[in-house]
């Protein structure tokens, strides 16, 4: 059996994306689940989830770590009754009574669109973004943007509410599906970053006569070493130059920092925290030129 998305697929996980569904609708089961195996394996080197789309035996015979189901297919009930509790089940959701009953039905997460149109699959009706908005008001369970989505579009998904996306014809559509796949994740790491950021600034804005804390990292159990009127800062997945933009921006916005500033850039950026890790360790005593301290967690 000739499995055409192979390359794509293999390709994409090289470029870093971390689940895979396999949506094939001309195949024969036979060759489904020839491709399903190899997809199964390619994944399980990567480290990368696996989802069989429509086809809960299938899932089971090719080890997938879940199972997607449409509005048409299979109900998550039911695929639920052939998977069992320990494979995904996620379902497509169009609107949001759909979305409340997969919430109902036991799903582990939604499909949410179609964002944008698609030739990839057809529709009746666009949900469109205020579909997406109502979802991020109100459903809990992770849940994907979908359908239609490109590089161009996905800073309008994000401010909609969408943090995780899923896409098919950005990438297996691409001449260059692994360079895609980079672009796609590097707009979405970016766009991480910056968010953070923002509600970082806001909250400081709001909290910052009181002291201040975010986040949920151990930098956080020092509170009680720290004296009062400290800002800490956890900027979670940051680069260390966001870490210092943040900072900047700090002295910018005119927040006061005359108390020490803790920014805790976590353990999250690789060489970026060494960087940092040597600026900041209290014992070297970087002061800002308001008399802050930046440290980051890794000196503890
Ligand atoms: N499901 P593309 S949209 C498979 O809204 C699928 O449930 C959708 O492909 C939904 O990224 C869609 O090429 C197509 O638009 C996704």
């Amino acid at each position: 059996c000739h499995h055409g998305s192979g390359p794509a697929i293999r390709q994409a996980l090289e470029g870093g994306v971390r689940i895979v569904q396999l949506r094939e609708k001309e195949l024969t089961d036979r060759c489904l689940l020839e491709a399903a195996c190899r997809v199964r394996e390619w994944t399980r080197e990567a480290d990368s989830l696996f989802i069989m789309n429509d086809r809960p035996d299938l899932a089971v015979l090719a080890e997938a770590d879940g199972v997607h189901v449409g509005q048409d297919e299979l109900s998550v009930r039911d695929a639920r009754r052939i998977v069992g509790p320990h494979r995904l089940v996620g379902v497509s959701t169009h609107t949001i009574e759909q979305a409340r009953q997969a919430v109902l039905d036991g799903a582990d997460y939604l499909g949410v669109g179609p964002c944008f149109a698609t030739s990839t699959k057809s529709f009746d009706q666009l949900a469109g973004l205020d579909f997406v908005r109502q979802v991020a008001a109100e459903i809990t369970l992770p849940w994907f943007a979908i359908g239609g989505i490109s590089l161009a579009n996905i800073p309008a998904v994000r401010v909609a509410g969408a943090s995780r996306f899923a896409v098919s014809s950005a990438i297996c559509s691409s001449p260059t599906p692994g360079r895609a796949a980079v672009e796609l994740l590097d707009e979405l790491r970016a766009g991480t970053a910056q968010e953070r950021l923002l509600k970082v600034k806001q909250h400081v804005r709001r909290h910052m006569d009181a002291g201040w804390f975010a986040g949920a990292s151990d930098v956080h159990q020092l509170r009680p070493k720290t004296p009062p009127g400290t800002v800490i800062a956890d900027l979670g997945v940051a680069s260390a130059a966001d870490a210092i933009d943040f900072y900047e921006s700090l002295e910018g916005m005119r927040v006061r920092i005359d108390n020490p500033a803790v920014v805790d850039p976590t353990r999250s950026f690789g060489a970026g925290v060494f960087e940092i890790g040597i600026l900041a360790r209290p014992d070297a005593g970087l002061r800002t030129p308001r008399g802050g301290i930046i440290v980051g967690s890794t000196d503890f």
